[in-house]
């Protein structure tokens, strides 16, 4: 049975894009999860799954899988019929190729607008660059939609490790009121519909754990 180590859903994004990828897609896992920012008991427990001692982590027998994209990629490979890449070639370089600009970049939005679902729906003053962020994300969404729109509502049409990896922005999106247009709108009410998104989003919300330092934004 795969484990996936995961922390806080109400703060931890990156443990989100794992799990959604695996519940969307049925694929059995159990999971395991570890208080973030808490002690050093905790974070020795995240040290014995992974050397980064961060999470997401995926184990899979004597195979240990950390950072969310290589996780990604590890269930690609694993599980091909889940289609997490899409199946023509230039369309899943283009998945790939986003997936890294959320994996690696817009740190502005990311800083200023942490993922924290029971945060009170408040918009903040945000930088130039949180701005330029937030439309170049959306601009991603749109020309997704323009391009593979037809296929399905998702970013390549189904449901896939490019939507799993942009699933936390949506969250971000609603609890900053940053203000969505159009095509990106829809992708913000598909992303709301997945079960698998609902299903994190209802147990986030049931945890009580506050990370003080992530609620003052
Ligand atoms: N690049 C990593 C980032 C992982 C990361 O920063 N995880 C945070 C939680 S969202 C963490 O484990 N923080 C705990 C700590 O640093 O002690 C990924 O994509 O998985």
């Amino acid at each position: 049975m795969l484990k996936l180590i995961i922390g806080n859903k109400n703060y931890s994004s990156w443990s989100m894009r794992p799990w959604l990828a695996l519940r969307a897609n049925d694929i059995p896992f159990e999971e395991v999860f570890i208080p973030l920012y808490t002690n050093q008991t905790d974070k020795d427990r995240i040290l014995g799954f992974s050397d980064s001692g961060k999470v997401p982590a995926l184990i899979d027998g004597d195979v240990t899988v950390w950072d969310s994209l290589a996780i990604m990629e590890y269930l690609a490979e694993k599980f091909p019929d889940a289609g997490l890449w899409p199946a023509d070639r230039a369309a899943r370089a283009h998945a790939r190729a986003i997936s890294a600009e959320m994996h690696s970049g817009f740190m502005a939005l990311r800083n200023e607008c942490g993922m924290n679902l029971h945060r009170p729906i408040r918009a903040v003053a945000l930088s130039d660059d949180a701005r330029a962020n937030a439309a170049r994300i959306q601009d991603i969404w749109a020309d997704c939609h323009a391009r593979y729109g037809k296929q399905g509502p998702f970013l390549f049409g189904a449901f896939g490790a490019a939507d799993a990896m942009y699933a936390p922005v949506v969250h971000r999106f609603r609890t900053y009121a940053i203000p969505v247009k159009g095509e990106a709108q829809q992708y913000v009410d598909a992303m709301s519909a997945l079960p698998a998104f609902q299903q994190w989003t209802q147990e986030g919300l049931a945890e009580t754990l506050v990370i003080d330092r992530f609620e003052h934004v």
